[in-house]
This record gives C-alpha cells, sequence and structure tokens, in this order.
C-alpha cells in the first residue's frame, strides 16, 4: 500500500519527539545516580547499590501491578486505625492516609516542608503497604511525559486490569477551577464513577473539602464522613500543556533549578501568570476528586502522582548537590496568616499514622540515616 508522503512524515515526527521526550528525562536520571554514587561510599550502609528502587508504573510487569493494587485494594479495605473522635469519616486504613493530609493542608502546601511533607507521607503508605498489606515492592511513580498528549493511553489510566483504573463516567460537567479559582480546564470525557479497572466503582469516605471540578458538593465539616464513588475526570488538557519536558527541564536545569525557592515555587506553579505547574497539573490531569488541594489523596494515583513528584526534587537534589540540604518558604500557605521561616529542625509529623515525627534535615536525603533508602529508576 502506498502511504502518502506527507502522513510517513507526521509519524516520524511523532515517534522522534516520542523518544526524544523519554531521553528528557533518562539522561537527567542517570545523572542523577552518577552523582548520587560519587558521594556514597558503597558498604553496608544505603547506597546507590542497595538502595530500594522506585519504578515507573509503565516499566512494570502486569505481575508487578497487580500486587501493587492488591496491595492498595487490602488498604481500602482493612480497618480504620484513626481516633473517630478525630477523623470521624474514617472508615478504612486508606482513609487514615487521607485524614492525615486533609487534617494538615494548610501548613505543608506552599510552605518550606511542601516537598519534604509529601516525601515523608508516600514514604509512610509505602510502608503501611509493605506492613501491613503484605506488598513486596516499593512506591510506583506516574511518569508524567510519556503520554501527556494523550493520558487515555497511559498504562496508568488506561482502564486495564494493571491500571490504576482509567477515566470516570461520562457526566457532563463545565470544566474544573484550578490555581486558587484562576485557572479554567475544560471537561474531560469523564467526571463520574471509575467504570474499570482494580478501582472500578471505589467510594470515597472523605471530601470534598475544596472541589474544583463544577457539580461537586462540599462536605459538612472537613473530616466528616461523605461515602460516595470517587470521581475522574482525565485531562488531556492539563497534563500536555503543563506536563512538559519543557517544563521540567527548566526546574532541573534551567532558571527555575538556581535554588530551592525558585525551584519549588515554579513546580507549584505561577497562577497569575496562568501557569499551572508541574504539581497542579498533575492532580488537575486526573480531575475530578483529585483536584482538591484537600482531599486529593481520595484518588490512589495521588501516590503515584507524588512518587513522581519526589522524584523531580530527587532529581534536582541530586544535580545541586551543595544546596540538596537546603530550605525556603514559611509554616503557612503562600504565607498566609504570615509565619516565619521554615527551618532544617521544623519537624514533620503524621501524628497518628505509622512514622515518627522527624525534622526537615532528615527528610532531604533518601540515601541518608534513617529512615529513608531509596532511590528512583
Ligand atoms: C560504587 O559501586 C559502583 C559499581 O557498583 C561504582 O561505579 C562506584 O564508583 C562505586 N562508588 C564508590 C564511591 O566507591
Ligand atoms: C464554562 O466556564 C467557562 C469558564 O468559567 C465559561 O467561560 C463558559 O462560558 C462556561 N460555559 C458554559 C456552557 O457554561
Ligand atoms: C451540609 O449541610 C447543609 C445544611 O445543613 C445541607 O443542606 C447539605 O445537604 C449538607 N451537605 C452535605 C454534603 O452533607
Ligand atoms: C523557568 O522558570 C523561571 C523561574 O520560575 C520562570 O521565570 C521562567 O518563565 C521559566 N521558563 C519557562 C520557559 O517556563
Ligand atoms: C526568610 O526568608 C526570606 C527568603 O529566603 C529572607 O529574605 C528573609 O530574610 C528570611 N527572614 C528571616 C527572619 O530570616
Ligand atoms: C489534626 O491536627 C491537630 C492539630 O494540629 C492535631 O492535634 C490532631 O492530632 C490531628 N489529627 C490527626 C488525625 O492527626
Ligand atoms: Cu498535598
Amino acid at each position: 500500500m502506498l502511504v502518502p508522503v506527507v502522513q510517513v512524515l507526521a509519524l516520524a515526527a511523532t515517534v522522534q519527539s516520542a523518544v526524544r521526550t523519554r531521553d528528557a528525562a533518562e539522561d537527567l536520571q542517570r545523572q542523577a545516580i552518577t552523582a548520587l554514587r560519587k558521594v556514597k561510599v558503597n558498604g553496608t550502609d544505603c547506597s546507590v547499590s542497595n538502595a530500594a528502587v522506585r519504578k515507573d508504573w509503565d516499566s512494570m510487569s502486569g505481575k508487578e501491578r497487580k500486587a501493587y493494587t492488591t496491595a492498595v485494594q487490602c488498604m481500602l479495605s482493612s480497618p480504620s486505625k484513626s481516633d473517630p473522635a478525630l477523623v470521624p469519616g474514617a472508615r478504612n486504613r486508606y482513609d487514615d492516609f487521607v485524614g492525615q493530609h486533609i487534617n494538615q493542608t494548610l501548613t505543608i502546601h506552599g510552605t518550606g516542608n511542601f516537598l519534604t511533607w509529601h516525601r515523608l507521607f508516600v514514604y509512610s503508605y509505602e510502608k503501611a503497604l509493605q506492613e501491613e498489606c503484605s506488598y513486596k515492592g516499593y512506591q510506583p511513580y506516574w511518569n508524567w511525559f510519556s503520554y501527556q498528549d494523550d493520558l487515555k493511553q497511559s498504562p496508568v489510566f488506561d482502564g486495564s486490569a494493571t491500571s490504576m483504573s482509567g477515566d470516570g463516567s461520562y457526566i457532563f460537567h463545565n470544566g474544573s477551577v484550578g490555581g486558587g479559582g484562576t485557572i479554567f480546564l475544560p471537561s474531560g470525557e469523564g467526571g463520574g464513577c471509575l467504570q474499570d479497572g482494580p478501582f472500578k466503582g471505589m467510594v470515597a469516605n472523605l471530601g470534598p473539602v475544596s472541589p474544583t471540578m463544577r457539580g461537586q458538593t462540599k462536605v459538612n465539616g472537613s473530616l466528616s464522613y461523605n461515602p460516595r464513588c470517587l470521581k475522574r475526570d482525565l485531562t488531556t488538557y492539563a497534563s500536555s500543556n503543563w506536563l512538559t519536558v519543557e517544563n521540567f527541564l527548566n526546574l532541573t536545569t534551567g532558571d527555575a533549578s538556581k535554588s530551592i525557592m525558585l525551584f519549588q515555587n515554579e513546580l507549584q506553579g505561577r497562577f497569575p501568570d496562568g501557569f499551572l505547574g508541574l504539581h497542579a497539573a498533575g492532580h488537575f490531569s486526573i480531575g475530578g476528586d483529585a483536584g482538591d488541594i484537600f482531599s486529593s489523596p481520595v484518588d490512589p494515583a495521588f501516590f503515584l502522582h507524588h512518587a513522581m513528584l519526589d522524584r523531580v526534587y530527587w532529581i534536582w537534589q541530586a544535580l545541586h548537590r551543595e544546596q540538596a540540604n537546603t530550605v525556603a518558604g514559611t509554616l503557612t500557605l503562600n504565607n498566609k496568616p504570615p509565619s516565619r521561616n521554615t527551618t532544617l529542625e521544623d519537624l514533620i509529623q503524621m501524628n497518628w499514622l505509622n512514622v515518627e515525627a522527624m525534622p526537615i534535615g532528615d527528610l532531604t536525603d533518601t540515601l541518608g540515616e534513617k529512615p529513608l533508602c531509596y532511590i528512583y529508576q
């Protein structure tokens, strides 16, 4: 069959840009590993050669992915350990994590502890999967740069038995509003309950506290019981606009990589400029319940998104060794109300979850003293 030349060229261009996209992250990933090998002596202590390896979901086998989703389902069906007086809406072990994030929201976003708090949160969840749900692997990440132009093709969201479930069912709604009410995101093709995959029909018990998808109603009381199906609206508009290699390179090697302040601010967006940033763009790409700054962990994809965010932070740290252990920002969301600067001695706490409170300075190194000992692949 004769294929028109234009189509061949278009196809070649697509393939080439896909390849280039993957290389951009892989190249820096390799540089990060090389840099970390230099600073960590091989031996019995934690080092690149004996650290846990967190993998790209796309590169995991079907069996590995199912082991992960089975462990998450176990969390969803295990009893809550939260004090009902503190988290009245928690009904299962998974909810304990959602409740913790809701409770601390105003002091862990747009703050100096944003990166390390979420690092410990993901670690704490990974530990619960392993210790309480017999999971043998490590926390996988959602590679933002592999299917950002068509989220439904992503192995994370394709709706197959080896995905994190796909889109929500179609519910007419007029988009979502991100960036603290400033950035409009047109609807995807979902908005309703999960229709397929391991989390089909999943019920969320907590939130929404600050819903961003139009048509959602806020729960009365941020930690109250509000069972409903989890809503998702895969929004390629958000991923194709902001989950870009250009933004990744700016953060890791460009102007935004010069200091921890620039790095974390760029990662969290410049909303007045209409720039959502990689962090919020990931949330709005998943869409639905995942756009709520308080209760976004109700969607299990949250932890794959935040593992990727932690990976970008890890790459930046490896490539900026002299700044890896620095901190900037204050104690309150965008410094409202005004608060003092964050210090490396400030404690990160998961309260009633499964890890001790620890200073930020103990969490800036993933190959440090206890508890963190992992790398990304
Ligand atoms: C650690 O081992 C790797 C190979 O296993 C080697 O490339 C690296 O140079 C070693 N690092 C140190 C600090 O000895
Ligand atoms: C949807 O919302 C956008 C942004 O707020 C607005 O411009 C548009 O007119 C709305 N469309 C409908 C059909 O309501
Ligand atoms: C919240 O409370 C109001 C007034 O009591 C009630 O009308 C509304 O249905 C409640 N919303 C939810 C989500 O429970
Ligand atoms: C890179 O980040 C800097 C610092 O936040 C920002 O001013 C600049 O616009 C970004 N460049 C691009 C190309 O996004
Ligand atoms: C807080 O941090 C800002 C920005 O890094 C700095 O300009 C300011 O001097 C710091 N304030 C105090 C009291 O250290
Ligand atoms: C929520 O935060 C308050 C105040 O910081 C704290 O006393 C309480 O223990 C927290 N609740 C949970 C479930 O961690
Ligand atoms: Cu968060």
